[in-house]
């Protein structure tokens, strides 16, 4: 049994490839990679590698992690400037028993020296977003917005291995150094493979808190299904963050386990994600909150093509 599910519509085309290369046998590390370096190519999705939107000083500073859950192993870069590819550069510090976890010029060091291609990240769509968003920053809060999102990938191969990973270039407008959970392991992903995998997108700041993604697999592992999991997961952090503090960012998660099942929950509306698994068609499916459950269906033809309508919009003044 092969599956796959990943966060947000951006990933159906690298998903679509990745479930040819899972029916071919190939492993999940070298599929997950592949189908998140085609959506950081991708340059009309703004928040993964290039053309990804940058930080208040309009710089993109990347971050990506990748696990493998045969072995535990992980690799992460943070606040990586031009290189084209950071989740490649993660899963090649995966290899490695020290010195993982790589952020700004020690990671671009360890970048240049094992060849990773470089590329000047900041594109002039991704320039005009930044100009816009100067003229009217002074009343808005630095959250997730529409179309901000990070792509994170669980990956089950013929095999029994499951492999996760994550790419985005974090929040809009973010503090010079800012990283958020896409990085840190068992925030924004977490994989064993005698359990199942997990990953998580919105405001890093507080997934981190509910280490959300290793929440999900342990959940799992204590006998809950993917879908159980994750739903638990969501609502024990949102509520807990709303009784604390009375406010919880946005937190949307996605799970596979051991059999290829797979699970999502989300606190905010229209949380897009995909599904392929072995003898099934590729799905975008959407999710919605109804008072702290998740209600997820399939993605209609007019969503889809408005989706890709709106990346690929000229930008207004
Ligand atoms: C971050 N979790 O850097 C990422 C951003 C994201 O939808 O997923 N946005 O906090």
């Amino acid at each position: 049994m092969w599956a796959m599910i990943a966060t947000w519509r951006m990933a159906l085309e690298g998903v679509c490839e990745a479930g040819e290369l899972l029916k071919k046998g190939k492993g999940a590390g070298e599929v997950v990679e592949q189908a998140i370096r085609m959506v950081e190519d991708f340059p009309y999705y703004k928040s993964v590698g290039y053309g990804g939107l940058p930080n208040e000083e309009m710089i993109v500073e990347l971050d990506a992690g990748y696990m493998d859950g045969n072995t535990l192993s992980v690799g992460a870069v943070a606040g990586i400037k031009d290189f084209a590819n950071p989740v490649s550069i993660a899963k090649e510090l995966s290899k490695d028993n020290v010195n993982c976890v790589l952020v700004a010029e020690g990671a671009e060091k360890y970048a240049s020296q094992k060849g990773f291609e470089r590329k000047t990240m900041l594109t002039e769509r991704a320039k005009k977003h930044y100009h816009k968003r100067v003229k009217k920053l002074q009343s808005q809060e630095l959250k997730p917005y529409d179309g901000h999102d990070t792509v994170g990938e669980v990956v089950l191969d013929q095999a029994g291995k499951v492999v996760v990973a994550t790419s985005t270039s974090g929040l809009f407008m973010k503090k010079a150094g800012r990283i958020g959970d896409s990085p840190i392991v068992g925030a924004g992903f977490y994989a064993d493979s005698e359990v199942g995998g997990a990953s998580a997108t919105g405001l890093g700041e507080d997934l981190m808190k509910g280490c959300i993604s290793y929440e999900i697999v342990r959940k799992m592992k204590e006998g809950l299904s993917p879908q159980e999991a994750c739903q638990k997961a969501v609502n024990e952090l949102d509520e807990k963050l709303k009784k604390s503090k009375g406010f919880s960012g946005d937190l949307s998660v996605i799970a596979i386990d051991k059999n290829g099942q797979f699970g999502c929950a989300t606190n905010i509306q229209q949380f897009s994600f995909v599904v392929y698994r072995q003898n099934e068609e590729a799905v975008v499916y959407l999710a919605d909150n109804v008072d702290g459950e998740t209600k997820i269906y399939p993605a209609s033809q007019e969503w889809m093509d408005q989706y890709m309508q709106e990346r690929m919009a000229p930008i207004t003044e």
